[in-house]
């Protein structure tokens, strides 16, 4: 197949957005074979006029928690009438209430759910999507949020990669006993996973109200020794000394960072992770401390957007918005939040063979009613998606 007659953001070399207008991109057997001007195209025996339309790479949603049970409406609806925090954590709200919630749901019911999260994603081009358990926090549940998002990819064409995030809370059967928690079910359910391979990589959450980084850092050594990639849930409310420790374990990528310092982010760039932001959770929170984004942008830390789609901080299921919040709340310029959603999504998961248009590369693609890429990022609640392509497929 041979697309043509479209402007292609690459998000490649020294152009603003790898830009080429005018272009043509071959593709065959699902990949990209060429791409490039349009008059010096390869012929082709099956041509798409693509009417002058934005080609970009398939959007990469890498930060989600997509599978988890019930909602969180009535907190919402409680606390903008008054009731604290406290009040609706003693009335058996925040993590707990999705815990419950997860553990008394049927697979069926956890995969509907998150089929309905993940059709928003797709229909604004997202053609890789990570998942992240940590609403189980016992072995059984735990292990069925990690199924349930390896079964999406029967369901839906798009590329689950997934994250082990037992040690997102401290589970109400632990209480003041963290690393019991974390022998007892958060090592040895990680073991299991790696087993019937349903880990892709291993995250945490290292904050006051989680696991301290000598927490973190037990679960980090078990990963290694099981051969798993780490990430990690850092600096989100206040300064933990998580992004450090992840550093020091070459983790994936670091996400949230809100409190991070210019030393974290040299840390972070020596160690090649990538910066993941969650404006989507910053901008639900009513947070005000903003992430060092002219840190990252000084030490040459790549950057990441995604929805980090959850019941509590971030019900949030569109990653176009989130790009809108990346520029608007964080000051990212429309092409960082572009190159966040693609290519260096694609480097937060260790998929280096997408989020970037170059031959060898795999076709995924979407394709934008808009003239110039800015656009994606500018307009606020408008969906301009014309048709995406996975893996070739139209
Ligand atoms: N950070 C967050 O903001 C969410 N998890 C995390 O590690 C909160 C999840 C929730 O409230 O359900
Ligand atoms: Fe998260």
């Amino acid at each position: 197949m041979l697309l043509t007659n479209c402007h292609v953001a690459t998000l490649t070399g020294e152009e603003p957005y790898g830009l080429i207008a005018d272009a043509a991109i071959k593709i065959e057997g699902g990949l990209i074979t060429w791409v490039g001007a349009s008059s010096q195209a390869p012929r082709s025996s099956e041509v798409t006029d693509l009417g002058g339309r934005l080609v970009t790479p398939g959007l990469i949603d890498c930060h989600t928690h997509l599978v988890f049970g019930g909602d969180r409406a009535d907190e919402f609806e409680m606390r903008l009438n008054g009731a604290s925090y406290e009040e609706i954590a003693r009335a058996g709200g925040g993590i707990l209430s999705t815990l419950t919630a997860t553990r008394a749901a049927t697979d069926a019911e956890l995969l509907q759910g998150a089929l309905v999260r993940l059709d928003a994603l797709i229909a604004e081009g997202v053609t890789t999507v990570e998942v992240k358990s940590g609403y189980g926090l016992e072995a059984e549940t735990e292990l069925r949020m990690l199924r349930v998002a390896r079964a999406l990819e029967e369901h839906r064409d798009v590329t689950v990669r997934t994250s082990y995030l037992a040690a997102h809370a401290v589970p109400p059967e632990y209480v003041h006993r963290a690393d019991a928690y974390l022998d007892e079910v958060v090592l040895p359910v990680m073991a299991r996973g790696a087993q019937e391979g349903l880990i892709d990589a291993v995250d945490g959450f290292c904050e006051g109200i989680a696991f301290g980084p000598d927490q973190i850092e037990r679960v980090f050594k078990a990963a290694k020794t099981l051969n798993l990639p780490v990430k990690l849930h850092a600096e989100q409310l206040s300064h933990q000394g998580g992004t450090a420790l992840a550093a020091r374990y070459g983790a994936l990528s670091v996400d949230h960072l809100e409190y991070a310092t210019a030393a974290d982010a040299s840390a972070m760039a020596q160690a090649g992770s990538v910066a993941v932001l969650l404006p989507g959770a910053f901008y639900t929170l009513g947070e005000t401390q903003l992430p060092p984004v002219q840190a990252f942008r000084d030490h040459g830390v790549p950057m990441a957007l995604a929805t980090d789609c959850n019941p509590g901080s971030a019900p949030l299921t569109s990653l176009l918005l989130a790009m809108n919040m990346g520029c608007t709340l964080f000051r990212m310029t429309p092409e960082e939040a572009l190159a966040g959603v693609t290519r260096y999504a694609a480097k937060a998961l260790g998929r280096l063979d997408r989020g970037v248009i170059a031959a060898g590369n795999r076709a995924d693609l979407a394709v934008w009613d808009v003239q110039k890429p800015a656009e994606l990022a500018y307009r606020i609640g408008f969906n301009p998606l014309f048709k995406r392509i996975k893996g070739g497929v139209l």
